[in-house]
This record gives C-alpha cells, structure tokens and sequence, in this order.
C-alpha cells in the first residue's frame, strides 16, 4: 500500500529534514507545526533552522509543489511525529508536545492510517500514545486494542542523525523500527524506504525507545570518562590528550575527547529519561550526567586560578586584565549555541571578571543576547593580540589553524587540546 499523504508533525531539526527527504522522492507531504513562522518561511521555499544542504532540498520540494507547510492538521495516510520532548526542572521527561500532536491528528485520522513518534522518548511513550488517540477516537481500534487488525498502525522510529549531517545521514543510517505489532513494523519499513539507503531493522516498540536512548547514553557516559580523565590528569601533570592518543594505540580502547562538558539537546537530556525510569539501576548513566554537568565549573575554577596567577605575576588589577574565550557553539564548526556549555562558561566568567572578556567565535555576527552587556564579540587576531587569559572552548577548524607562534599569552585554559 503506498502513501498518497504523508503528514510531519513538528518542522524543526529533525521533522524538516526528514519532511523534505520524503518530498525529494516525490511524495506529497504536508508538514505541520504551531509556529507560523516557520510554515511562512518554509511556504516560500525557505527554512528557520541552520543545517548543511537543506535549503536546497526544501526549495525544489516547495518549488515542485510536493512539500508544504500548515499549521492546520490534514488528513493523511502517515503521520510522523518529531516534537521536541525535553525534561522538567526534576529531570522528568516532559511528554506534554508529543500528547499535543497526537491530539491535534485525532480529529483528522482516518482508518488505515499509520501513526509513528521519531521524538526520543522514554519507555512506554508509544502505547501511551495509541492510548491517547484511542481515547479520542472510540470510533477507531488501535494496536494494545486489537493486534494485528487494527484499524491504525503505530510504530516508534527514532531518528540517529548528527546536527550538521543531517541530509547524509538521514538517509545512509541504518533506521530501528518499532512498531506494535509486526504488522505495524511492515508499513512503518515500507514508508522509510521511499527515501532510507540503509536499512530497516526491525523490533518492537519498547526496544525501540530504549536503543534510541542508549545510544545517547552510551557516548554521554564514554564523554563522561574522557572529562574525568582531564581532571585527574590535570592534577596529575599529565597531558590528558597524550594519554588518550596513546592509550587509543591499543587494539580494543577508544576513549572520545574531553571538552568544556556536553551540549546540544541530546546528549545532555536523554540519559535523564533513563534515570528517570530506572532511578535504583542507572547509576553510572546518572553519574556519567554529572560528570558532563560539572566540568564548565571546573573550567572556570582552572579560569579563575589562571588569573589569580597572572594578577600575582603581572602586579595589574583584575579590571586591567582581559580574558578570551575561543568558541561559544555546542561543538566545533556549527554556529548553534544551543545547550552549550562554552556558553555557559562564557556566560558565568563575564558576570565574575571585573575587566574585559572577550567572545570569538566567528560562526556568529551578533553576540547572543545573554551575553550582550557583558562579553564583547572580537575577531581571533583581536583577541590574540588584547588577551591576557586564553580560554579554549571550541575546537572550531579556524582555531585549529592559528599558528602556534601567534599565541603568545602565559596563561591559557585550553579544554579542547588545541594548543596542548
Ligand atoms: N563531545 C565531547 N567529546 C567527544 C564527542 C562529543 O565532549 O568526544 C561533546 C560535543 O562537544 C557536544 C556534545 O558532546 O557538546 C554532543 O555532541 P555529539 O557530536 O556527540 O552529538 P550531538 O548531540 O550533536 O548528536 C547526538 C548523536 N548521537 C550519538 O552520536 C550517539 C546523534 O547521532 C543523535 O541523532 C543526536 O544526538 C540526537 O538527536 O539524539
């Protein structure tokens, strides 16, 4: 059975790209999100979100007449929900989006009509799903209701692609499918393989939600251990990134990087689901988090005894000295500020230092609004040449490239090896 409509409910990092890979291969698709904003912008052919080759693939999609935006629910025969689900102030997952969508599809759905959640959710969410539209649609039988042959299809597809690859590897990752039933699995592999080059691996719903959630947490936790390497290292007088290059040497270790601590929206939110769920079991998940969670304190704490050394040694006050933080961005070579724990330190050192701090980060032409008042935006020559303090934040390639014989300041708090 093919899908004449294809509706994606939430346009944002995940619902665009993934809207625009179905109208790519020419299927009518129909995106729905609350903010008019984004459906004008992307009505026009354009988007709202900064992410590699997508402005191009929605342009001919719009322009083809196969991707459109409403804010008004459509009938169609699948439906794809990428809501955001973040947590609540006591690392609850926060559901109230996802219960929203299916809310505002009930109405519009029709027998036959294939229901997936892509948002990374906890375990269960699914069948609380299909429960929610059951509720609201007596009329219609859902798959906890009767299997097999039910009049909807629900499945859990969760998305694993990297901010900045998105159109890549949207479609080469392999995709978990999760239905409710096998049933459900089938159709919700058929829809992902209009555009999907990888494959289809199939389970169940629950699994689905729990793999999603596990890959994040495995890097969160592998994250975790490299940060907590830099501190013994540091108190060591050990070059952490030495030791993690020599010690990656051997066949079977291969530890990822230290930095400032863990951005974005994933990494730092999706193990909490876990822990919320299973708060006896996950306890090295839930460490791992405040592992990541510490690290900009002790940033600012190795910022904070730089520059109690340089007012020692120099004999000027702390007003005549400048700081600069390279790097403000989640991670290296994107402009999204998101989450970022360069942010955060940037944020906090600014409110402390007395004297200037400067900001560089050259994926950006306007400082962040939080930061307006306090940090001054400087170019990377700039800062080199006006600092005292140097603190590395983001190994953007730009940075990378500066020569070492530029840099010439004493005091350098470097989180990312740049100038080890
Ligand atoms: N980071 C380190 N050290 C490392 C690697 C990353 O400190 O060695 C930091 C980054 O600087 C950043 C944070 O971790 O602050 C997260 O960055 P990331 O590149 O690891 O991941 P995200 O958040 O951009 O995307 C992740 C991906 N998940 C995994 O790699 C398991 C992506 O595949 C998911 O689709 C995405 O989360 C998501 O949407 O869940």
């Amino acid at each position: 059975m093919s899908f004449a409509t294809i509706s994606v409910i939430g346009l944002g990092y995940i619902g665009l790209p993934t809207a625009a890979a179905f109208a790519s291969k020419q299927q009518n698709v129909v995106g729905i999100d609350i903010n008019q904003h984004a459906v004008d912008t992307i009505n026009r052919g354009a988007i709202h979100i900064v992410e590699p080759d997508l402005d191009k693939v929605v342009k001919t999609a719009v322009e083809g007449g196969f991707l459109r935006a409403s804010t008004q629910p459509v009938a169609a025969d699948a439906y794809l929900i990428a809501v955001p689900t973040p947590f609540k102030g006591d690392h609850e997952p926060d559901m109230v989006f996802v219960k929203a969508a299916a809310e505002s599809i009930a109405p519009v759905l029709k027998k036959g009509a294939l229901v997936i959640l892509e948002s990374t959710s906890p375990v269960g969410s699914t069948e609380q799903m299909a429960q929610w539209l059951a509720e609201l649609r007596p009329d219609l039988t859902f798959p906890h209701q009767a299997g097999e042959t039910a009049d909807i299809n629900v499945a859990y597809c969760p998305e694993r692609v990297l901010p900045g690859q998105v159109m890549v590897e949207l479609i080469k990752n392999d995709r978990v499918i999760g239905g409710m039933t096998p049933v459900c699995s089938a159709r919700a592999s058929e829809l992902y393989k209009i555009f999907l080059e990888g494959e289809c691996v199939v389970t169940n719903s629950r699994t689905a939600e729990m793999c999603k959630l596990t890959e994040n947490s495995f890097r969160d936790v592998n994250i975790a251990f490299a940060n907590e390497l830099s501190l013994i290292c540091a108190d060591q007088g050990i070059n952490v990134w030495e030791l993690i290059r020599l010690a990656n040497r051997h066949p079977r270790v291969n530890i990822l990087q230290p930095g400032p601590g863990v951005g974005g929206h994933c990494i730092a939110v999706d193990p909490w689901f876990i822990v919320a769920q299973n708060p006896e079991q996950a306890q090295l998940i839930r460490t791992a988090r405040e592992v990541n969670d510490g690290k900009p304190h002790w940033v600012i704490n190795q910022v904070k005894a730089a520059v109690a050394d340089c007012l020692a040694e120099t004999g000027k006050r702390a007003s005549e000295i400048t700081i600069a933080c390279f790097g403000l961005a989640f991670k290296p070579n994107i402009d999204d500020l998101r989450e970022s724990p360069a942010m955060e330190i940037a944020e906090m050192l600014s409110a402390w230092h007395s004297g200037k701090t400067l900001a560089v980060e050259p994926n950006i032409h306007q400082l962040p609004k939080k930061l307006v008042g306090h940090c001054e935006l400087a170019t990377t020559d700039e800062a080199l040449a006006q600092a005292d303090v140097l603190v590395m934040l983001v190994d953007h390639q730009v940075f990378k490239a500066i020569p070492v014989e530029q840099v010439q300041q004493r005091w350098i708090v470097d989180t990312k090896g740049v100038w080890r």
